[in-house]
């Protein structure tokens, strides 16, 4: 195999996929020499079974707002990959959703799943619909009338979507609902659910835990402790929130968020107090983070992201592609040390490749925010046993097998020179478990 071959055939085949095309390249690049010490696999040709989905659902939602008007979405599944297990994978409602960014999501995502250690395939759906400043009933009808197409794709054995971007425990309430009661059945289809309704304790907070968890092996790997750094968080939602909390009770400081207007800095730092305020703010008032600024009278920037700030760590916690080259040339240049990305493909591949020569810890995406899924693979066993797990035993296996992710990412990307290449640990270590399955299971 030819990474760069195979990368050119796929746009050839997808000309109008660009982050499909920037995910699969990076995948490919960095498992090229392992993927070629196994002549077997290129006579199946399991390259192109691997990036290519099993399949795509792409269909119109039709809804009311509440103003009386017709409203259209498209709306989409991505299946990618079930050689280790049922699909699994988030939904994205945001106006930018479109099959590019569910292809990158879904290929990344039966990587990252392979990695957890548990038994999930991979998956991604999502809409073009965007919550924001949509009323709750507008949410709930556009939410039924996705479900009334996607029910009959998913299934506790078959496909468990869960929240992405746009999609938190509102959202996942309501399609669940929907989805009951279209298949008669109850079941641990979706999770992210609520308490009362077979969700997991631990399961909102635990991207965000799972990202500070990794990031705290990453910097063991050199001595260092994450007490007392300061830490630049991008975004302010689930991730970002959950990543706060942590990075406070291990004895971090963050200084900034954002959203999509722009970001803050609080050079005092982000308090325990200040960060319940940002949970009121968003998940309940639904409003921007500039009125943070607002309140406790601190630096807001529209329209830019934190980067340029000094501060130790970088944790970005929002979207694909927001840390590009000049925002990584900026971050070493203030001495950053560790990057561990909490949302999905938020480094550019110029950036990432700042951060490589510049020697300083960087973890990808689908290595560091594997602990959400990883959770939700949890809330499938509660649900098939039908019981509940504590807090405890649930975030002591969080931490477990973020520490197992840590350890197999060392184990496939440690270098000549002792240094540890997370993007070929992380790479290597998902593809080769999805690689010998599909193997073993024949041509399909
Ligand atoms: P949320 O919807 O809760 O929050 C997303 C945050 O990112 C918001 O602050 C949002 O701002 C901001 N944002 C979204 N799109 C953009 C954009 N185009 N430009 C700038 N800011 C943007 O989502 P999550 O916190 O769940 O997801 C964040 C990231 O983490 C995503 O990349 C997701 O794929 C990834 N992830 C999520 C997991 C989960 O369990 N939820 C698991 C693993 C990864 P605004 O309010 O203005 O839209
Ligand atoms: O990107 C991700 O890993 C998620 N959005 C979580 C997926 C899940 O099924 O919990």
């Amino acid at each position: 195999m030819n990474a760069q071959n195979v990368v050119e055939s796929l746009k050839k085949r997808f000309p109008n996929e660009p982050e499909y095309i920037q995910a699969v390249s990076v995948v490919l690049n960095s498992i090229e020499e392992e993927y070629n010490k196994h002549p077997e696999f290129e006579k199946a040709n399991l390259i192109e079974r691997l990036c290519i989905p099993d399949r795509i659902f792409t269909f119109r939602v039709s809804w009311v707002d509440d103003k009386g008007n017709v409203q259209t979405n498209m709306a989409y599944r991505v299946q990618h990959n079930m050689a280790i297990g049922p699909y699994k994978g988030g939904i994205r409602f945001h106006s930018s959703v479109n099959p590019s960014i569910l292809k990158f999501l879904a290929f990344e995502q039966t990587f990252k799943n392979s990695l957890t250690t548990l038994p999930m395939g991979g998956a991604k759906g999502g809409s073009d619909f965007s919550p924001r400043g949509k009323s709750n009933n507008e949410v709930m009808r556009f939410c039924q009338a996705y479900l009334l197409e996607l029910w009959r794709h998913i299934g506790p054995d078959t496909d468990v979507p869960a929240g992405d971007i746009g999609v938190g425990g509102r959202e996942v309430g309501y399609m669940f609902g929907m989805y009951r009661k279209l298949a008669h059945d109850f079941t641990g289809t979706f999770t992210g659910k609520g308490l009362e309704f077979g969700g997991s304790l631990i399961r909102p907070e635990a991207t965000g835990y799972g990202n500070v968890y990794f990031l705290t092996s990453m910097l063991a790997t050199r001595n260092i402790e994450l007490k007392g750094k300061k830490v630049l968080v991008s975004g302010s939602g689930n991730v970002a929130q959950y990543t706060c909390e942590k990075l406070l009770q291990l004895g971090a400081t963050p200084l900034t968020l954002s959203d999509s207007n722009g970001y803050i800095y609080d050079p005092d730092g982000i308090t325990r107090e200040k960060l319940d305020y940002v949970m009121e703010l968003k998940n309940v008032q639904r409003g921007r983070i500039k009125e943070y600024a607002e309140k406790y009278g601190c630096k807001y920037v529209e329209g830019a992201r934190p980067w340029g700030e000094k501060a130790d760590i970088a944790l970005p916690s929002a979207t694909q592609n927001e840390i590009n080259a000049d925002d990584a040339k900026k971050l070493v240049a203030n001495g950053v040390i560790a990057v561990s990305e909490g949302a999905n493909m938020p480094c550019t591949p110029e950036a990432i490749k700042i951060f490589q020569d510049a020697k300083i810890l960087y973890a990808p995406g689908k290595a560091a925010n594997a602990g959400g899924v990883a959770t939700s693979g949890l809330e499938m066993s509660q649900n098939s046993e039908r019981l509940s797990w504590t807090r405890e035993e649930v975030d002591a296996k969080l931490k477990g097998i973020m520490a197992d992710i840590h350890a197999n990412c060392v184990k496939y990307g440690k270098e000549a020179d002792g240094t540890i290449n997370y993007v070929k640990g992380a790479n290597v270590a998902g593809f080769m478990k999805v690689a010998k399955a599909m193997m073993a299971q024949g041509i399909i």
